[in-house]
């Protein structure tokens, strides 16, 4: 039962002294239910508010209908009560707020002592880590390094490298063409590159020889995905002309820069292929890394090369003299050799991934061990 002040009747001393404690004990009974600030705010009206507060009533039901020679000590009593609530309402407030503060401390305590939070750095990724590796091979062979837009025209990406309108060896390179340019000339129409070539033209068409050059970079193809195919992948092409170069020059620098990404002991073997770009053509292949080109694995076929000792690699050639005729170079005067790889076959024999799509997921849980 909540406390309500008695109409006084008997005014004696000790009457008064038993209604004053019995609501001195309520107002503290009262004070320790409070827990928030409007919790205080309705324990302070009710005890204090002016219009029905409980002092207000002390006043009417204790000291106006006080006889007069009680009126005296009434009174007394009457502000005594009265400084004990105000005193209380006072306490209380100070005591939540000091509660409030503490809880608030508390929510926002801090373990200096717990470890910290671990920001992943990431890693990366292994593409370009092994494009990085093979562009740094010719790097230090002299070679430099330049890039090209992803987007060419049809010119770049297959006339000037030999590939006349029309002829079938277009075929091969399973192209995507930027569709609605049938107005244009056939040179300017626009297409996703196949191959990081366009760069080695545009560099000589801006670079008198001799030219050493590496061109690393993303290529396009109408390639359905699976675990050997993906519609974007990396070359690294290079091209060396200058006077006199030999396909003996090609074939030494190709077995130092295989030698650089595999280990000295690989061997290669240079076998005849065709470009329209390169003539003679040839693909390279390395001795097996992981029978060491024995073609048997723990007694059993080495399925890596399907028992041969050899895996194919790159592509190679000595620049055909057609194309020098797209960059007003002099093929009586100068010779030189390409070569092209893609990026993603190589990481994947030196890594040890078995399917391309899992450079391209973006999973972080393997994209991680390549730190
Ligand atoms: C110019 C002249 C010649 C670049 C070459 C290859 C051989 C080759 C393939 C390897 C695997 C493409 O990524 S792949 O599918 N490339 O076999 N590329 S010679 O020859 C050039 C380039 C530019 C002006």
């Amino acid at each position: 039962m909540p406390y309500t002040v008695p109409k006084l009747t008997d005014f004696s001393a000790a009457a008064l002294d038993t209604a004053a404690k019995e609501l001195v004990s309520a107002l503290d009974l009262e004070s320790s239910a409070v827990t928030s600030e409007n919790d205080w705010k309705a324990y302070r009206d009710r005890w204090m508010g002016r219009k029905a507060g409980v002092l207000t009533q002390l006043n009417d039901l204790w000291l106006k209908i006080a006889p007069r020679e009680a009126k005296r000590e009434v009174g007394q009593n009457v502000n005594e009560i009265k400084g004990k609530v105000e005193q209380t309402v006072e306490a209380t407030l100070a005591r939540i707020q000091s509660g409030a503060a503490s809880s608030r401390l508390l929510a926002e305590r801090v373990d200096v002592t717990l470890p910290g939070i671990r920001r992943p750095i990431g890693a990366e990724h292994p593409v370009i880590k092994t494009m990085n590796e093979i562009v740094g091979v010719f790097r230090n062979l002299g070679y430099s390094v330049e890039e090209g837009p992803e987007v060419e025209t049809d010119y770049y990406n297959f006339e000037a490298l030999n590939f006349p309108p029309n002829h079938p060896a277009r075929d091969t390179q399973d192209t995507l063409f930027i569709a609605g340019q049938d107005k244009k000339p056939l040179r300017d129409r626009l297409l996703l590159r196949t191959h990081t070539s366009p760069v080695q033209i545009r560099t000589m068409q801006k670079t008198k020889p001799p030219v050493r050059v590496v061109c690393p970079g993303k290529v396009h193809r109408n390639d359905a995905p699976d675990a050997t195919h993906s519609p974007i992948f990396h070359q690294v092409e290079g091209l060396a002309v200058d006077t006199n170069i030999t396909f003996c020059d090609l074939k030494g620098t190709l077995d130092h820069a295989m030698k650089a990404l595999f280990g000295s002991n690989v061997k290669t073997r240079f076998y005849p292929s065709f470009f329209p770009f390169t003539e003679p053509s040839a693909d390279v292949q390395i001795s097996c890394i992981f029978c060491d080109g024995k073609g048997t694995r723990d007694g059993a076929p080495c399925r890596n090369c399907k028992a041969s000792g050899w895996i194919e690699l790159l592509g190679c050639g000595m620049v055909d003299p057609n194309v020098y005729g797209f960059v007003d170079y002099d093929p009586a005067k100068v010779s030189g050799f390409a070569f092209g790889m893609g990026v993603e076959r190589i990481a994947i024999l030196k890594y040890g991934v078995d399917d391309i799509q899992l450079f391209f997921n973006g999973d972080v849980r393997f994209l991680e061990q390549f730190g």
